[in-house]
């Protein structure tokens, strides 16, 4: 028994299911999940002293790899001066400045703890600011564990079978109406049935917890539109995309301004970070100007803000988006066209320095078509990897990550082991 297996043994006495979120167990690709001991650039080592090529991430805030030095030393900085002070802090005005400047939907911003947090706060607010109760969200968008948002959800929820989650009052699952993504007609009914009782629309733009789905052709812009015709907001979960596709997120790339947005992870450099901002009159109904209640002990937490400003900074001063997307491609084609010649039917969505795999004979447009995937073929494909030292994200409902720290080596060597662990099937 290795060192990994005895720390998963010891942690399911003490932990529900040995994990402290569902996605590490490895549910849907099957085997134990490793114990990781450090993280450095573009690998993790494992308490075992297995060095691995890392795509996870640590699920999305890595894109300037692991143990950044700059980031560290913003940290260390931060650190002599105390970890909490629970006023206001001068951090807080150069991360709201830092991405007020860069997301163009945004006028008005405030930080909290994670991405759960900042949907949470964007759907109350939203509701506060409408004066309405309703939410459409999309099946397989995954906008953290919010309790009117984990219905037909995706990510962990989805390897652990249970998209809706129990514990969810029938009353508050009542007031989230899920759709198919990528149906226009479908958001038509919906506003047609629940006229003036619809607060937000919801979703991840790019939906990054179900694999990877893109919306087709103007489909951004034509819900952008039912929602002003509607009185009724345009929220953009970019807790994934935000900093991820270049710095303006989806909304800069689409063009498409939301009236708020959500965001987490990259913002973080890699400590616990969130937020969310939009128009300053709907910001403006938050307390302690307006009535919408929001709050957090740690929120703009000085050892956060710092790490998040330098990795904010890291994306400014060095722009890697051309390079990160040319690796994106690369990575793309050279799976599909293995595929191909192997004769399995790979998709392979990619964007930036994210992609997933779908083994998919129908191009996969929502979360219907997408748990159609033939995962057995992904799980396969994940564990050949990962004997070999590449570790994708374990589960063909999540994205991958490239980061700036992957070398053309690492890319190398990732794609020599992936194709011949396709050449395998
Ligand atoms: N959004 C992340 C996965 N898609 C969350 C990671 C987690 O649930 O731990």
């Amino acid at each position: 028994m290795n060192q990994s297996e005895k720390y998963f043994n010891k942690a399911k006495k003490l932990i529900p299911g040995g994990v402290n979120s569902p996605v590490r167990a490895f549910r849907s690709v099957g085997g134990l999940p490793f114990f990781t001991t450090k993280a450095n650039g573009a690998t993790l080592t494992t308490v075992d002293g297995t060095e691995l090529i890392d795509f996870v991430g640590t699920w999305g805030p890595a894109i300037h790899g692991h143990n950044n030095a700059e980031i560290r030393k913003a940290i260390s900085t931060a650190l002599e001066s105390g970890t909490s002070f629970g006023t206001p802090n001068p951090y807080e005005i150069e991360m709201a400045e830092l991405i007020i400047k860069h997301v163009p939907s945004i006028e008005k911003i405030r930080m909290v703890n994670s991405g759960t947090e900042a949907t949470m706060s964007c759907i109350r607010l939203a509701r506060g600011f409408t004066g309405r109760d309703k939410i459409i969200k999309f099946a397989g968008c995954y906008h953290g564990h919010v309790d009117s948002l984990l219905v037909k959800a995706g990510s962990g929820a989805i390897d652990c079978g249970y998209p809706d989650s129990a514990g969810i009052p029938t009353s508050f699952a009542n007031e989230t109406i899920v759709l198919p993504f990528n149906n226009l007609s479908a958001v038509e009914e919906a506003f047609q049935k629940y006229k003036d009782e619809i607060a937000a629309v919801i979703l991840e733009p790019y939906m990054a917890n179900v694999g990877l789905i893109f919306p087709g052709e103007n489909y951004l812009t034509n819900l952008r539109k039912m929602c002003s015709d509607n009185d009724c907001l345009l929220i953009f979960d970019e807790v994934m995309t935000g900093f991820r596709i270049g710095l303006g997120g989806v909304q800069e790339k689409e063009n498409i301004k939301p009236d708020l947005t959500a965001l987490g992870k990259i913002i973080g450099g890699g400590l616990p970070v969130g937020a969310f901002g939009g128009k300053s009159e709907i910001m403006d109904r938050l307390a302690p100007d307006g009535p919408v209640y929001q709050a957090g002990t740690l929120s703009g937490n000085p050892l956060a803000l710092a790490a998040g400003i330098a990795s904010l900074k890291l994306l400014e001063n060095n722009l890697p988006y051309n390079r990160l997307n040319a690796v994106g491609k690369k990575v793309q084609s050279a799976l599909l066209q293995c595929a191909i010649r192997k004769g399995l039917p790979l998709q392979v969505p990619q964007v930036g320095s994210m992609f997933a795999l779908f083994f998919n004979e129908i191009p996969v447009t929502n979360f219907d078509i997408a748990v159609k995937s033939k995962n057995e073929i992904f799980s396969k494909i994940f564990h050949s990897a990962l004997d070999k030292g590449i570790y994708l994200a374990p589960s063909p409902f999540e994205t991958c990550f490239i980061s700036t720290q992957h070398t053309d080596e690492n890319i190398s060597k990732t794609l020599e082991v992936l194709t011949t662990a396709i050449n395998n099937i």
